[in-house]
């Protein structure tokens, strides 16, 4: 009995210390200490041994269990510390490496430009309304002066979706919905997409973006629109920078104009930029027409009134030098991250 405790133990050390995993370690445990293990078998054999020799045996058996448990503990240590060496090698971070470059992205040209027009109007005490872009024909054309077979509503130009129901062509329904809200007085700008069914060419595109302003108020006069759009294109474009008004026609204002700015490329002598005429045009605008006030349930008696279009793009090509609008929609990031 006593040679095959021996061999237990010297056979339960040499594995012990061969073993490489965890796992492994506890496989030894369960082989030689578990209750089917080797040692507990061996003190089944207990009957065969002698009465007064028992102690002894027991005793010794006793001390390799102990030997044994003190091993595995040890050879547990010894491998839980290298695996978490291991793990900390795998984890370690390099901090003197050059950190990774983000890449930006860039604002589009028609944002900067709708956030710089936005900023001048804000500026002036205006407040920035949007409104849906599928709207009500009600809405787009009848409550702005624009009724059933008026030139204007040529259906090639609109997009409907049925007899009721079209694509903004404008933004102005926007200020439509905010006249007939009726709180008293407004500054408004709405910025927005818009849908015309045209062709695409280097000036034109079926999804553009406009920015329409109104003021209604009492006693506002077509000299309060001039100061206005004059402020508005010295701050765009530069102190320099001189507003001519030329009569023109809209549906929805009485009297119109259309606006050009003093070119701000040559100053106005004339140049390849504004086609040697030292002017270009920037805008619509006029003193809202009595009849649509009315339409809105505002009494065109108590107040007046103007509004004013400007179309994004068109702004943003100016600004920008750019010849071709479709490259404001190509979205290719060597065009865009130049502004
Ligand atoms: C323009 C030109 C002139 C305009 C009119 C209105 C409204 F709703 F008040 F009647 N909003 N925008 C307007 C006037 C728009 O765009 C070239």
């Amino acid at each position: 009995m006593k040679e095959q405790l021996e061999k237990i133990r010297e056979e339960a050390l040499k594995q012990i210390a061969a073993s490489e995993a965890l796992e492994k370690l506890n496989d030894i445990r369960v082989a030689y200490l578990g209750k089917k293990g080797e040692l507990t078998n061996l003190l089944k054999g207990m009957k065969d041994v002698a009465p007064e020799d028992r102690p002894k045996v027991g005793q010794m058996v006793n001390d390799v269990r102990a030997q044994l448990e003190s091993k595995l503990e040890e050879a547990r240590v010894t491998l839980a510390k290298k695996a978490r060496e291991e793990q900390l090698k795998k984890e370690v971070i390099d901090v003197t490496l050059p950190a990774k470059k983000n890449k930006v992205g860039h604002s589009h040209p028609n944002t900067i430009a709708r956030e710089e027009v936005e900023r001048i109007f804000i500026g002036m005490g205006y407040e920035v309304i949007e409104g849906p872009e599928v709207e009500y024909d009600e809405y787009n054309f009848e409550k702005l002066n624009i009724p059933k077979g008026h030139p204007a509503r040529d259906e090639q130009d609109t997009f409907y979706v049925n007899d009721n129901i079209l694509l903004r062509s404008q933004t102005s329904p926007v200020q439509v919905r905010t006249m007939e809200k009726g709180k008293l007085p407004i500054r408004m700008i709405s910025p927005g997409r818009v849908f015309r069914s045209d062709e695409v060419d280097a000036t034109h595109s079926p999804s553009f973006h406009q920015i329409e302003g109104l003021v209604i108020d009492k006693n506002i006069t077509f000299a309060d629109l001039k100061g206005t759009l004059a402020e508005f294109a010295r701050e765009m474009f530069g102190p320099e920078t001189k507003v001519k008004f030329r009569p023109h026609h809209f549906p929805f204002t009485e009297p119109s104009a259309e606006v050009d700015v003093s070119c701000f490329k040559c100053g106005g002598k004339g140049c390849r930029f504004c086609k040697g005429s030292g002017w270009i045009e920037i805008l619509g605008c006029g003193m809202v027409h009595p009849h649509v006030l009315e339409m809105c349930n505002i009494d065109p008696e108590e107040y007046t009134g103007f509004a004013f279009g400007v179309g994004l793009e068109r702004i943003a090509l100016l600004k920008y030098e750019i010849d071709d609008m479709r490259l404001l929609y190509e979205n290719d990031i060597r065009f865009l991250k130049q502004f």
